[in-house]
């Protein structure tokens, strides 16, 4: 572990040499624009730490830390500015360092943030069609809560057939154990009665527990997200709704069916539609996070559930940003890229890499099946924001320091390759790491994201 830091830290580390036609090829398109999409808890907020670390590190410091990254030598770079982006609020970095300084994760994402990193580069020969003495290359990165993004496919339907699904989705899988008690309310629960906002908050309260225990436990796939956030700009507690049982949503003329129909009808076009504008619209590639520890930790159930969401979710990662789909590859003839990323990866032991790799690799089948006839190629990888463990004394082991402190070790059984290689009821236990004192060189260390800001680079040599 420490010889690899030093090596990092190593600034006379050959940089691959470039031409100047290789980076006009690159930077042909002067902006752009990326929506890093996972869902809640994916470590997006952390991905996106870590890379302004690690570009802040490179311009600051001269830390050549992302050694792969050989189209931004930094020869060739004058300059690296994180800017705000306007309309958004600045990505808050510093508060993000500010808690790993004092040992604790950022915290979840309640808003969405912007922020853009201005690389500004030499003039060379061969890119004298520009007059300026340099060039800015713009990279807008968006950081939203992952609740968000569930509710994205909500779009397209209608209030009863979300309330229809939403009912049959949470009588299925590893949910229905949380959504008992939720059942059991709406069976005592008095449709009768007018749908006064005092019942409507009643039965919003009840449905919004069985959200945040089945959030709670690991289940992906829970609309609308938006209401698990208490500060939402959706304002849930006026206009909420819940799915209804099949004989009132087939009753256009039931009250509360019309009550409800009315404020899904808002949560759309007040929440949805801009929302989608603003945070799901056009982007140059698509990079979806995905964390398979959560599901490992509780059982292959919930592996499954996240499968399903994903699957749910491929119009979302895809044709729901329409105008990356028609301009970047309908219209160039482009083939589309999007990357699996499977964060963390730190959390294993670098062994069972490959393992973790098929896993995903299987996770996001369902999603890629909607795409076959489709020109989209599909990438997969691992990715660590920070690397938080060191290797252990065999190869199957990881060492890290545990809740309290503790630096221990743990050897692990192999990482499931497929499914179904998880026996039924066991689940594989995943450390509860803490954030590390060294933090910053352990950012610098992090894996892969290098080759993912390759991926966005758009170059094929990843
Ligand atoms: N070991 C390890 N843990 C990580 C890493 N990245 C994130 N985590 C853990 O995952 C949690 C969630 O990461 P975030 O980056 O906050 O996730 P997010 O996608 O922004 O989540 P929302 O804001 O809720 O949408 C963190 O609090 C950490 O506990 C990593 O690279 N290594
Ligand atoms: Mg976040």
């Amino acid at each position: 572990m420490q010889k690899n830091i030093a090596t990092l830290f190593d600034k006379t580390r050959a940089v691959a040499s470039l031409t100047g036609d290789k980076l006009a090829d690159v930077f042909s398109k002067e902006t752009h624009r990326f929506t890093i999409t996972g869902l809640s808890r994916s470590g997006k907020s952390m991905l996106f730490t870590s890379l302004i670390t690690m570009l802040k590190s490179r311009s600051e410091e001269g830390y050549a830390c992302l050694p792969l990254l050989r189209y931004l030598p930094p020869s060739q770079v004058l300059d690296m500015q994180i800017a705000p982006i306007e309309g958004y609020k600045p990505f808050p970095h510093l508060d993000n360092i500010k808690a790993l300084e004092q040992g604790i994760w950022p915290d979840a994402t309640e808003e969405a943030y912007g922020f853009k990193l201005i690389v500004r580069l030499k003039q060379t020969a061969s890119l004298k069609r520009h007059v300026l003495p340099h060039t800015d290359v713009v990279f807008e990165f968006i950081d939203y809560p992952g609740e968000w993004i569930t509710d994205i496919p909500m779009l397209s339907k209608t209030y009863a057939q979300w309330s229809d699904s939403a009912w049959a989705q949470l009588s299925s899988g590893p949910q229905q154990y949380y959504a008992n008690t939720w059942k059991a309310v709406v069976n005592q629960f008095d449709f009768e009665q007018a749908p006064t906002p005092e019942r409507i908050t009643q039965l919003l309260n009840a449905y919004r527990s069985y959200l945040v225990e089945a959030k709670a436990n690991g289940i992906s796939l829970l609309q609308p997200g938006s209401f698990l956030l208490e500060s939402s700009d959706f304002n849930w507690r006026e206009f909420g709704f819940t799915p209804l049982p099949s004989s009132i949503t087939s009753d256009v003329s039931h009250p509360w069916f019309i009550a409800f129909n009315k404020h899904f009808s808002t949560f759309q076009t007040k929440w949805l539609t801009p929302l989608k504008q603003s945070i799901f619209k056009e982007t140059d590639k698509q990079i979806i996070l995905i964390d398979l520890f959560e599901g490992l930790n509780h059982s292959r159930q919930h592996l499954y559930q996240l499968k399903e969401t994903l699957s749910h979710l491929a119009d979302t990662f895809v044709y729901g940003q329409s105008g990356w789909f028609s301009r970047t590859i309908l219209k160039k003839e482009q083939i589309g890229r999007v990357a699996f990323v499977a964060t963390k990866a730190d959390l294993i032991p670098h062994s069972q890499r490959d393992n973790l790799l098929s896993l995903l690799t299987q996770i996001t089948e369902g999603a890629r099946a909607r795409f076959t006839d489709k020109p989209i190629q599909f990438e997969h990888f691992l990715v660590s924001a920070m690397q938080v463990t060191d290797e252990g004394g065999s190869d199957n082991a990881i060492r890290y320091k545990n809740s309290e402190g503790q630096y221990v070790e743990s050897t692990f059984e192999p990482v499931p390759r497929k499914l179904k290689e998880m026996e039924e009821g066991s689940h594989f236990p995943v450390p509860h790491v803490t954030v590390p004192s060294d933090f910053k060189a352990r950012i610098l260390a992090g894996k892969g994201i290098d080759r993912l800001l390759q991926f966005l680079l758009g170059k094929e040599e990843i």
